[in-house]
């Protein structure tokens, strides 16, 4: 059984493998962001990592955040959230609740005053429902500011919302008018 760092670290190579870049495994992702997990798994033993089977359910069960699925028969993973490749998770707009937090560094702000929250090297901007994720996601990358997202008004002017399959709000960007800045 692989103790909690092993995890840890596993999770965060698949994250690289699964969100940025399969190729450094000589791995593809289909046009949806899966992959075969047969193949993931001969890919990540060649490459001096062995996985096996039990141990890649342990590792996505036991993710802090749920961020790798299974297909239902699990012949096939991917990533929930998260990617900077191009992927469809073909998810649905969706209705979000009145308020949402963006965790970021003070560093960030002079920038965000600009123009907004927009993606960097992901997808889309990630909000969270939750302000102690949010602190954590700032936490990364300097002294954390929490900025609070007025999503349904956002929503109600025409932005589109999407939920991933672990609860990350995902959007294209967040015009400066529905930030709040503490
Ligand atoms: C910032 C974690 C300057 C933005 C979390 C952030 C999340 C701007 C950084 C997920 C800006 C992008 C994503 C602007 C945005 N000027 N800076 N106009 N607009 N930024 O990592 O939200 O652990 O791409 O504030 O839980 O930090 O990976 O996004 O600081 O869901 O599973 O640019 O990562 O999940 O950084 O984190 P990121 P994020 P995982």
């Amino acid at each position: 059984m692989m103790n909690e760092k092993q995890v840890k670290t596993m999770s965060k190579f698949l994250s690289l493998i699964l969100r940025h870049q399969p190729e450094t495994i000589g791995l593809t992702l289909d046009q949806n962001g899966w992959t075969d997990v047969a193949i993931l798994l001969t890919k990540i033993s060649e490459n001096g990592k062995a996985l096996t089977m039990e141990d890649l359910i342990f590792v996505v069960e036991n993710n802090d955040k749920q961020r790798f699925v299974f297909s239902p028969d699990r012949l096939k993973i991917r990533a929930n959230q998260g990617h900077s490749i191009e992927v469809d998770l073909k998810l649905e707009p969706t209705q979000p609740p009145s308020i949402l937090f963006h965790g970021t560094a003070t560093r960030n702000l002079e920038s965000i005053n600009r123009t907004g929250l927009t993606k960097q090297q992901r997808h889309h901007v990630h909000l969270s429902e939750d302000k102690a994720v949010a602190l954590s996601v700032g936490q990364r990358y300097g002294k954390p500011v929490i900025l609070t997202i007025k999503a349904k008004e956002m929503n109600e002017a025409g932005h589109v919302f999407y939920r991933s399959n672990n609860g990350v709000w995902l959007m294209d960007m967040v015009p400066i008018e529905f930030i709040s800045v503490p």
